[in-house]
């Protein structure tokens, strides 16, 4: 990948955080707004970086979990992409900000044809499309069913490049549909999309050798914090109850020894989540020091967390938790954990 569009990217990235915030959320502080700005600068540093090692769009699989019929993920490897890739869709791109009207032809898989494919359960409201930086939309299945949306691979015959959300990136056909733009924004439209979760999956998390579920962790003390959370998107803002388990406690559990100098490996469902280059370290003694817990549930009524919300399981700090705990990252789709020494 050339070294200029992801400067491209980022210089887009910037420029978004620093003109839209401010007048897309209600009027946030100027300290929230340089955390903010902070935030974006060393997300977009770490994008770039691990963009970088992982460019070819050769390697880029979809992979698609959840509530399917038969319970089994699928998984396309680019060529099926391709393969798969027989829907035109003719729609202006709102994320095209110089031209916000401009009419494109993109080609892709219809998301639609793609879930008939693989699901077929009723109780399914929801699916969750999960993209490389950890980024999620979820779109309605009764919207997915009646309407093209599309996984675009290509845009004017042209292969989508990462500067415009490439090699995957989910489109809401709003030429032909103008009632979807009051549905989803363009904040819905995708880029590099590299997962689909159909509902949300139940909890399953792994262990050295272990599976933990739901029940198990259930068992082990449970935690409650208030206050406001640090993912992205789909949590209300301000205070926020969470409910779970604390690491070390689960770690325990499993009989993993964590020596002093030793480190926790949290690994989520996103690409940047599983970055071995740029991994999501936890020392022993931020363990030890604070309250760093896997959240099962959320709210007032302690709901389980859905893939709307990076759920069922997310990475959670409390308020003794140093707030600029370097390694501090609320990891939303957690699946994994490792002790390395
Ligand atoms: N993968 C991914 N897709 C994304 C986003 C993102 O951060 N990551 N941001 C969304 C939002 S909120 C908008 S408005 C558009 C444009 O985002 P940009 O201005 O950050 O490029 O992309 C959408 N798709
Ligand atoms: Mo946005």
């Amino acid at each position: 990948m050339n070294r200029n569009s992801w400067r491209k990217l980022t210089i887009a990235l910037l420029f978004f955080t620093s003109l839209c915030l401010p007048s897309c959320l209600n009027h946030p502080s100027d300290a929230q707004l340089t955390t903010w700005r902070e935030e974006a600068i060393s997300r977009n540093a770490e994008l770039v970086a691990s963009y970088g090692q992982q460019a070819a769009n050769s390697d880029w699989n979809l992979l698609i979990q959840g509530q399917t019929a038969t319970g089994k993920p699928l998984e396309l490897n680019w060529q099926q992409v391709r393969t798969g890739a027989t829907a035109n869709v003719k729609t202006n791109d709102p994320n095209y900000v110089i031209k916000p009207n401009k009419i494109f032809n993109f080609r892709g898989i219809l998301v639609s044809k793609l879930l008939k494919s693989i699901s077929n359960i009723p109780d399914v409201k929801t699916v969750t499309f999960i993209s490389f930086d950890g980024y999620q939309v979820t779109v309605s299945l009764e919207d997915l069913l009646a309407y093209p949306i599309t996984l675009a691979i290509e845009r004017d015959n042209q292969p989508l490049a990462r500067d415009q959300g490439g090699p995957i990136y989910l489109i809401f056909p709003y030429n032909q549909y103008p009632e979807l733009k009051q549905k989803y924004t363009s904040g819905d439209w995708a880029f590099y999309v590299t997962n689909i979760i159909v509902g949300t999956e139940p909890v399953q998390l792994t262990l050295g050798k272990r599976q933990l579920d739901l029940a198990t962790l259930d068992k082990l003390p449970q935690v409650t914090l208030f206050q406001p959370v640090d993912y992205r998107i789909g949590w209300p803002s301000g205070k926020v109850k969470l409910q779970g388990v604390r690491l070390r406690d689960v770690l325990a559990l499993a009989g993993e020894q964590l020596p002093e100098s030793g480190v926790v490996l949290v690994q989520g469902k996103a690409p940047i989540y599983r970055d071995t280059n740029n991994p999501i370290r936890l020392s022993a003694k931020t363990l030890r020091e604070c309250d760093v817990i896997l959240a099962t549930r959320w709210g007032e009524d302690k709901q389980p967390i859905p893939a709307k919300m990076g759920g069922p399981l997310t990475l959670a700090f409390g308020d003794n938790c140093h707030t600029k705990v370097s390694d501090q990252r609320w990891v939303t789709f957690v699946e994994q954990l490792s002790v390395a020494p």
